[in-house]
């Protein structure tokens, strides 16, 4: 590690408090060009502590940056992973306020619910699929800290890359039978189709981001616990969002999920 803690505590106050203020500040690396990937998760863990001191439930894991489309999309070249917290749970059809965020995107995500915990290194697809309780539609709210949404995967990590708000919904199925990999997905905003996809847009195959989230946990000596509710990340690039506009993600055989931005 590059930081020392008196560091990585004020850098996590410093991008909690944007996000709680919703004021956009610049990316952290403009000020420790040398901080390293265990600083950045370190900072994130930093924020999770803060809120869990405060009362905030994490209720689920997310994977982000999992798609080419993201990947490009935000020029970058590798997953990350990050936290979800019980205030940024959505219910469907929710109405979600855009004045709570800086500048929030949507990404349409296949969510996995485990029965089973699952242990890296070396968790793959097949150990996913026989963990799993099952699967559900969702759709991320993303909100990046950072001034034009511009940062690299150090400063995005810090930053519990850009977790802002989740909403569920749709139907819940167990995987067998299920072709996760050809799931195609359709989101709409104001009734007009603004991205589509199939699930093998994460990793060839949803269940791959549970794998490598795994595998990424066991870096840092942790796991994923049974019961957990990981987001795969977005099958699409991020769409914007305003006051006014209504969105809903249909995915083949799971349903569709929507919400109002207001
Ligand atoms: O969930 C995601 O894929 C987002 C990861 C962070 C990058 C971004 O803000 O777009
Ligand atoms: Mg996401």
């Amino acid at each position: 590690m590059k930081l020392d803690q008196n560091t990585i505590a004020q850098l996590a106050e410093y991008l909690e408090s944007a996000e709680l203020q919703n004021k956009a500040v610049t990316k952290i690396t403009d000020r420790y060009p040398d901080m390293d990937w265990d600083d950045a998760y370190a900072i994130q863990s930093a924020i999770r502590k803060r809120k869990e001191a405060r009362g905030t439930k994490i209720v689920g894991l997310k994977m982000g940056l999992t798609s080419h489309a993201k990947m490009k999309q935000m020029g970058v070249a590798n997953p990350v992973y990050g936290f979800l917290t019980d205030y940024g749970s959505c219910a469907d059809g929710a109405e979600i306020k855009t004045s709570e965020m800086i500048h929030p995107k949507i990404e349409a995500e296949i969510a996995f619910v485990l029965k089973q915990p699952l242990q890296g290194p070396g968790c793959h697809i097949g150990a996913v699929l026989a963990a799993t309780d099952f699967v559900v539609p969702a759709v991320e709210v993303i909100d990046s800290r950072y001034e034009n949404f511009r940062f690299d995967l150090k400063s995005v990590i810090a930053d519990n890359t850009s977790a802002a708000r989740f909403v569920t919904g749709g139907c819940m199925r167990e995987v067998a039978g299920l072709d996760l990999k050809n799931l195609g997905v359709v989101m709409e905003k104001n009734g007009e189709i603004v991205a589509t996809a199939a699930g093998a847009a994460v990793l060839g195959h949803p269940a791959a981001s549970v794998a490598m989230l795994a595998n990424m946990l066991a870096e840092r000596g942790e796991s994923i616990p049974a019961g957990a509710f990981i987001m795969t990340g977005g099958v699409t690039e991020a769409v914007a969002v305003a006051a006014g506009d209504s969105v809903t993600v249909r995915v083949q055989g799971l349903g569709s999920v929507s919400m109002k931005f207001i």
